[in-house]
């Protein structure tokens, strides 16, 4: 049949200029076919060109899983809903509620990843970074939840920090990251480390610790950015609600 003219720029990631598209060299066939790859692995051969163990494939669906939906109140649904009431299509009232994604909501997982791995790395004790940050007036990133605390744990943290400790090969950043909680939560109770920040901190375990990424490869995958995406690719799994409260309008 018909194929694609040549393009004017190169994708290393996906191909379609064969008789199927390909992930990261990876014919979709052959991802429909394996049940270890599933939705986590054609993320892994998507976002980091490369096939990851199932353990790794499993925690991205686990992020996705847990974080795809959480009521009416959050920033990004208030906002969604409010647009699909308002009439407007599926697309548009998506994206009122993704442009809210940001440091306060849903957006901090790549600065808490950044924040926690330099003070792991810079040897602080959880006690000089939380002192330091409120030297240099910063929150911490991935520390706080407007309703989760202490004495209301959120479910989604103690499933990714359960899944993390039994399957990856180690949790230093976790582990770090809970000693910071355990002086924060000291100020406030709901100075929790957040699912944010959990995701990140477990995400910076994986990607130092599976055998799969060199250092530099890792430190670049956070530098760029990645893990905010995860939220954005978990709360697009609640699009098709927006059916749902286009019918209560
Ligand atoms: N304080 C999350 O604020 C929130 C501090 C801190 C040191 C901190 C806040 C924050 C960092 C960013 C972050 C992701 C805005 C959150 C998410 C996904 C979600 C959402 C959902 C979902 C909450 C009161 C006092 C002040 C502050 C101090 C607060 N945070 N100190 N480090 N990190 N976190 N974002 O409760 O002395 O009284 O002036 O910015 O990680 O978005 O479910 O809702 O799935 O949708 O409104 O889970 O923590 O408190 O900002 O009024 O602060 O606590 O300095 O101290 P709050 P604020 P003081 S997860």
């Amino acid at each position: 049949g018909l194929v694609r003219k040549p393009a004017n720029f190169v994708c290393s990631i996906s191909d379609d200029r064969g008789a199927e598209p390909t992930y990261a060299g990876v014919p979709i066939s052959e991802i429909a076919k394996d049940e270890t790859l599933g939705v986590g692995g054609a993320i892994s051969l998507l976002w980091f060109r490369r096939r990851l163990p199932p353990y790794v494939s499993k925690f991205i669906e686990l992020c996705v899983v847990t974080t795809a939906d959480h009521g009416p109140c959050v920033s990004g649904a208030h906002n969604t809903i409010v647009a699909a009431r308002a009439g407007k299509d599926l697309v548009s009232s998506l994206i009122s509620g993704l442009a809210t994604i940001g440091p306060r909501f849903g957006g901090a997982l790549d600065d808490a990843a950044r924040m926690f791995s330099q003070a792991l790395d810079a040897r602080l004790t959880p006690a000089e970074f939380v002192e330091k940050c409120k030297a240099d007036k910063t929150v911490i990133m991935g520390i706080g939840h407007r309703v989760k605390s202490l004495d209301n744990p959120d479910a989604r943290v103690v499933l990714i920090k359960e899944y993390a400790k039994k399957h990856f090969p180690s949790t230093p950043l976790l582990e770090f990251a809970l000693a910071v909680e355990q002086i924060t939560t000291k100020k406030k109770a709901n100075l929790i480390l957040n699912v944010d920040g959990c995701i990140a901190v477990c995400f910076v375990d994986l990607l130092r610790g599976c055998g799969e990424f060199s250092r530099s490869e890792a430190d670049e995958l956070v530098q760029n950015g990645v893990l905010n995406g995860l939220f954005v690719a978990s709360r697009l799994e609640s699009a098709g609600q927006q059916n749902s409260w286009r019918a209560v309008a």
